[in-house]
């Protein structure tokens, strides 16, 4: 078996390592020295070039090695197979725990505390129970709802909203247009775990975060992303915030990666900035599940994370 792998700005020998030690039968080879065309049974890719797909005529899958795959859908020409995205405990557990420390700064005031720490100042935040905030989470699929269940256990109330209608045990659902308005307006904390396709570029924009509750705990919403940069119109966040729109937001991916030093976002009150790190692909846990979809794909059995190219995700 032959692998093709690229995956830009990472650590290719540990995707390498780690493809050898759970798949030994395989031979990988790096999208810039592909050999034999022909030969190439798989692909693995993460952003950087990806043109090369389109020239593998026996391809049988692609695969993401995260969870999105926008730079794969938007790819023109791609070969006509299976493109798999990671769904995995790791990744899985490692964006609920970006969620919930980000809701928690938020709603433990941890940018002030801090700040306060290093005035040397004594001052006592007063701050609302986990109850009294409403917490609602833009897309609700693998991540969003996991991130839902977490933050249920922490006493938050939450909701969520995805393109099809949903049911999820104490969790208030929405979907279409009409929900997303009837969500934002019960909402004091966003959480964004939507990805980029064509219906969701731009979706957080002024527009969005007017319709938010504006009676909630902090005096004001708050955004959080970690779906995809290209989800949020930066300018009207940094309007937003300034103006009071928005009491404070989480950001982890931009529409520019890494963000420009010159991006007023850096330097926004109450706007903590983490560089697209929510959930990061491990090499061995992601490359366990990629090797797990091979192996059933290879015994004739259907692989999981089919994206739906229709979608977009
Ligand atoms: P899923 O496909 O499981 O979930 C996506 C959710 O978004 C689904 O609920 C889907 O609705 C909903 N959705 C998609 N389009 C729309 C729309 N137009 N209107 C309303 N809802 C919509 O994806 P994952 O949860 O696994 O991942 C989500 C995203 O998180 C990834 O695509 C990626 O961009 C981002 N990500 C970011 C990381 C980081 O480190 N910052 C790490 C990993 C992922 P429905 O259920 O009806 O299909
Ligand atoms: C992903 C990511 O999509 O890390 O998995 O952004």
């Amino acid at each position: 078996m032959k692998i093709a792998l690229t995956a830009k700005g990472w650590d290719i020998p540990a995707w390498i390592e780690n493809l050898n030690k759970l798949l030994p039968e395989a031979e990988i080879r790096l999208s810039d020295d592909l050999g034999n065309l022909d030969e190439i049974d798989y692909a693995l890719a993460w952003k950087g070039d990806t043109a090369f797909l389109k020239e593998l005529p026996n391809l049988k899958a692609i695969f993401s090695l995260g969870a999105g795959v926008e730079f794969l859908t938007q790819e023109p020409n791609l070969p006509d197979v299976p493109i798999v995205r990671v769904i995995g405990d790791d990744l899985t557990a490692r964006m609920c725990e970006w969620v919930v420390l980000n809701c928690l700064m938020h709603h433990r005031h941890s940018l002030r505390s801090l700040d306060l720490q290093t005035r040397k100042h004594w001052d006592q935040i007063p701050d609302a129970a986990a109850e009294e905030f409403r917490v609602g989470i833009l897309g609700i699929g693998v991540l969003g709802l996991a991130a839902a269940r977490k933050l249920q256990m922490l006493g938050y109330r939450v909701s969520g909203w995805s393109r099809s209608p949903k049911k999820a045990e104490g969790i208030k659902t929405y979907h279409g247009a009409a929900g997303l308005e009837a969500m934002l307006g019960e909402t004091d904390i966003l959480v964004s775990l939507l990805p980029h396709t064509p219906e969701t570029e731009g979706i957080l924009n002024l527009e969005l975060f007017r319709k938010l509750a504006k009676d909630g705990p902090l005096g004001g919403p708050v955004i959080l992303n970690a779906g995809r940069g290209k989800l949020q119109v930066e300018a009207d966040i940094v309007t937003a915030i300034r103006e009071g729109i928005l009491a404070g937001a989480s950001l982890d991916v931009f529409e520019q990666e890494p963000l420009p030093a010159d991006s007023p976002l850096w330097d926004l009150p109450n706007v903590i900035l983490t560089p697209h790190i929510a959930a990061v692909s491990a090499p061995y846990a992601t490359t366990k599940c990629i090797v797990d979809q091979i192996r059933r794909n290879e015994a004739g059995e259907p692989m999981t994370g089919i994206v739906d190219r229709g979608a977009g995700y």
